[in-house]
């Protein structure tokens, strides 16, 4: 069984939004198209608390963008994005999130950030995902959304150790980019871990050449 998991696809990551990804928004219909693909769709959801303390805000002193030891981690400071129950934490109006089987929400505990859908960044707890797809019988795992360099890294990086094979759809996520070629570097380290990297319409057209009617055409 393969899996779509979409990373992050909400209002604050995306055009105004507080931690707003450049183009963002774009990754949305991406999704869309994607989703009808698949027999399962998850979603993570990016939800703290507004006391976070990955939030600059909450320091004396700080300023987005400085890293700092959080309780043992280094922990990079960001605006205040995703709170819970504020239009910025919600998924973006134009996504289709009918299709969305299990939605993951990850960030909770203040004390400690969760890049990846499957774990904090501690590896502290896990967010169910894991558990979720093993019950599902899923093997492969589809990985896109926001940000490219963050939340999708540690996801697919997740997905592949704990033995999935994992595809990026690169085209479906767009990067940070704290520093220059912030994105171009994950994808080159995810490919070195192991991860396929592909473009959407690879996923749109093999799904095409399965279906028996075309394959039929095409003897
Ligand atoms: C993210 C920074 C902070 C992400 C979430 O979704 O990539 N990045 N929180
Ligand atoms: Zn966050």
């Amino acid at each position: 069984m393969k899996c779509l998991i979409l990373v992050d696809l909400q209002n604050d990551f995306c055009n105004f939004g507080a931690l707003a990804v450049k183009d963002g928004s774009e990754v949305i219909s991406v999704a869309n198209m994607l989703m009808d693909k698949f027999d399962l769709v998850v979603a993570t959801q990016d939800w703290h608390p507004a006391n976070h303390e990955s939030f600059a805000a909450v320091h004396y002193f700080r300023r987005p963008g400085q890293v700092i030891d959080l309780h043992g981690l280094e922990q990079i400071l960001w605006t205040i994005h995703c709170v819970q129950g504020t239009f910025g934490a919600e998924f973006v109006p134009e996504l289709n999130i009918e299709k969305i089987t299990k939605v993951f929400p990850k960030g909770m505990d203040k004390t400690i950030d969760s890049y990846s859908g499957f774990y904090d960044n501690g590896r502290r707890s896990s967010t169910g995902l894991h558990s979720y797809l093993q019950s599902q019988g899923v093997t492969e795992v589809y990985v896109m959304g926001l940000a490219l360099d963050y939340c999708v890294k540690f996801t697919a990086k997740d997905a592949i150790r704990l033995g999935y094979k994992t595809n990026l759809i690169v085209d479906g996520c767009r990067a940070v980019n704290l520093e220059d070629g912030d994105g171009e570097k994950t994808v080159n380290f995810l490919e070195l871990l192991g991860v396929t990297v592909l473009e959407s319409k690879d996923v749109l057209v093999t799904e095409l050449v399965e279906k028996p009617t075309l394959s039929v055409i095409l003897r």
